[in-house]
């Protein structure tokens, strides 16, 4: 296997750009999201056009019985060497006496407890092999909270606090552990947010330039391919346009 790369997420986004990315730079790949159809047409165009190997796995990244029986489907003699955690989600955006239980339950679960178990399926193969890499992404919402941003931001807050935590714990294994934090993105995130209403996730991205899920899948293989002895901890990648969460520059 050539750096065998896992990626959450990959069916759209951030999470496709890094697959199109480390399938460029010759990286075998794990690739998952729910939907199948998507998951296994991207893994045909990713084998076809670089000549890699990939295997696509649909599951659900909330419940962890299927997230173990997933990762029981890895052949042994694939060992994952970077694990892209990158799978999530925003629910809602909505003051907190006015939010959504259900749309908290889905940012948690999906956020924090998602991205903890296929860490928990993966980090015990990294000890074994002695070497690997966690990178996490974050948002700006893992930096700074904005109104109406509550539980969102509290989940990205979780990453920022995860990433240090995983940084210090697999220290003494030789495993590297980075965050990407990105701001504003435009991907199926605001779409996915406001519940499929085009025009308010439209509105999101007008009136200035915001960066593409290739700008971040740049900074993510940057971060990838440094030497063995070189870790980027954390890195906040904005739009020239942003210049933190609530500050954004719009064309009249
Ligand atoms: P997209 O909506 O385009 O992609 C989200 C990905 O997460 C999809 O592949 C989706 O796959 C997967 N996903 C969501 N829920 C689940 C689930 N329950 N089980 C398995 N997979 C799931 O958004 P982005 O690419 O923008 O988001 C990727 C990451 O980047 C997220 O963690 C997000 O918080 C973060 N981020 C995004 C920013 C932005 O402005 N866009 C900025 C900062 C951070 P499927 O639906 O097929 O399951
Ligand atoms: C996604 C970026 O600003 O919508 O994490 O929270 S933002």
């Amino acid at each position: 296997m050539n750096k065998l790369t896992l990626i959450t997420g990959a069916t759209s986004g951030i999470g496709q750009s890094c697959a199109e990315k480390f399938a460029a730079s010759n990286h075998d790949l794990i690739i998952t999201g729910r939907r199948e159809s998507r998951l296994k047409e991207l893994a045909e165009k990713l084998k076809k056009n670089y000549g890699i190997q990939v295997l696509p796995l649909s599951f659900d990244i909330r419940d962890k019985k299927e997230v173990d029986e997933s990762v029981a489907k890895i052949p042994s003699d694939w060992k994952v060497e970077i694990l892209l955690n990158n799978a999530g989600l925003a629910a809602g955006l909505s003051p907190i006496q006015e939010g959504s239980v259900e749309d908290w339950e889905q940012m948690i679960d999906t956020n924090i407890k998602g991205l903890l178990y296929i860490s928990k399926a993966i980090i015990p193969k990294m000890i074994e092999q002695g070497k690997g890499h966690i990178i996490n992404i974050g948002s700006i919402a893992g930096k700074e909270v904005y109104p109406q941003g509550n539980v969102y931001c509290a989940s990205k807050h979780a990453v920022d606090a995860l990433t240090k935590g995983m940084r210090l714990d697999l220290l003494p294994h030789g495993i590297k552990v980075s965050q990407v934090a990105p701001g504003l993105v435009e991907t199926e995130f605001s779409l996915v947010r406001f519940k499929g209403d085009t025009e308010i996730a439209e509105k999101v991205y007008q009136g200035y330039e915001p960066l593409k899920g290739e700008d971040v899948a740049d900074a993510v293989y940057y971060i990838a391919s440094l030497p063995p002895h070189v870790n980027i901890n954390d890195l906040l990648i904005m739009p020239t346009a942003q210049a933190n969460a609530t500050t954004l520059h719009k064309n009249d």
